[in-house]
């Protein structure tokens, strides 16, 4: 499948984005005695003072600045290579190795919270510190965080050091845009006809009700969330091949693909997340993690309402390997 043939033309100017990211730190003079740069050391005495104060502005250079780069790359983004809904642990990883793996693919990340990160800016029941078990070490030293090792596991002094860590290399990936705030309101569907029944022997027609995922439909969370009490508000869609699921168990937007699959019966039922066993639990949501329906691949702990897998409680590792899983799937799939 290649990238989203109709929009050629724009992947090349995406990938060019960074001459666009002015990023120029390693012209920066720093002061090695006192770790700062030397220009913010000399500008420091001067705040407060009448030596000191910012460039000029006017208030529409700063709405266009800004609208300007959003609706061009929600432009861009109307055709897309992959869409990853929901930007918690697993959305995260998986989409950190996806953009390295595969820097010619448009990422679109679609996460309703303002705040992306979902569960992980804590270790559990409000405690700072990050448990992972082994092998999931080995992501975290990909990323580069510091972490104590205890042998069968390792800890993160503070979940919020791995999730902004791996927040910041996503978001700074030229081919990455993530649109937070925004919700994925329902799947664009395709009749699919396999191969198998497409051609079965005795004649019978494709099975009409089997569809495969073709994008997603969005609309800003604030209006998502009011739909009851204002008239119709239409969606806005995205067009994708291949769309990643990772959405959290059930919760007031948790688990969406998976029950939207129920609802447009292409999954009979879910079995929902059983209770917590954490040495089952993580193994079943990396092993897993896979194509539910073509076109759509569930991680993460939507997964476990799928398949009534165990929770884990204040462990991680699967979140992060289970998004590793899915950027691979995504790979297998999109060059298919
Ligand atoms: O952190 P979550 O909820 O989901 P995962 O699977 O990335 O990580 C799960 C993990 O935090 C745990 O639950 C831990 C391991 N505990 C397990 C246990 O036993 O309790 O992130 C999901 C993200 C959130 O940021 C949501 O805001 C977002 O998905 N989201 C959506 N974004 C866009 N459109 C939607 N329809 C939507 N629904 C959820």
């Amino acid at each position: 499948m290649s990238p989203s043939v109709l929009d050629q033309q724009s992947i090349p100017a995406l990938v060019n984005v960074k001459a666009i990211g002015k990023n120029d730190n390693a012209n920066v003079e720093r002061d090695e005695t006192r770790g700062l740069s030397k220009a913010l050391l000399d500008l420091m005495p001067t705040l407060g003072t009448d030596a000191f104060t910012f460039s000029p502005i006017r208030e529409s250079t700063v709405s266009r600045a800004m609208t300007r780069r959003y609706f061009s790359d929600l432009d861009a983004h109307a055709e897309t290579d992959i869409v990853i809904v929901g930007a918690g642990s697993c959305g995260l990883s998986c989409a950190y190795v996806l953009s390295t793996l595969r820097p010619d693919l448009r990422i679109t990340i679609i996460e309703a919270g303002v705040a992306p990160g979902g569960g992980a800016w804590l270790g559990g029941q409000l405690f700072s510190a990050m448990v992972m078990r082994k092998p999931a070490d080995l992501f975290v030293k990909e990323l580069n965080i510091p972490y104590e090792d205890e042998g069968d596991y390792i800890v993160i002094k503070h979940a919020a050091l791995f999730t902004s860590t791996v927040l910041s290399k996503v978001l700074q990936k030229p081919n990455v845009k993530l649109f937070n705030a925004t919700t994925v309101e329902d799947l664009i569907t395709r009749k699919h006809h396999a191969e198998s029944s497409a051609s079965s022997d005795d004649g019978e027609a494709a099975d009409e009700s089997k569809v495969r995922i073709a994008g997603v439909v969005t609309n800003w969370t604030l209006v998502s969330m009011h739909h009851d009490d204002q008239s119709c508000m239409d969606p806005n869609t995205i067009n994708a091949p291949v769309v990643i699921s990772t959405t959290g168990h059930d919760g007031p937007f948790g688990a969406f693909s998976v029950k939207r699959l129920v609802s447009m019966k292409q999954l009979e039922r879910l079995n929902g997340m059983r209770g917590l066993d954490m040495q089952s639990a993580e193994d079943a949501i990396v092993n897993n993690t896979r194509e539910i329906v073509p076109g759509l691949i569930v991680g993460g702990m939507e997964l476990s309402e799928i398949d009534g897998a165990n929770r884990m409680g204040p462990t991680f590792g699967a979140m992060a390997l289970s998004g590793v899983k899915a950027a691979h799937e995504a790979i297998r799939v999109f060059d298919l």
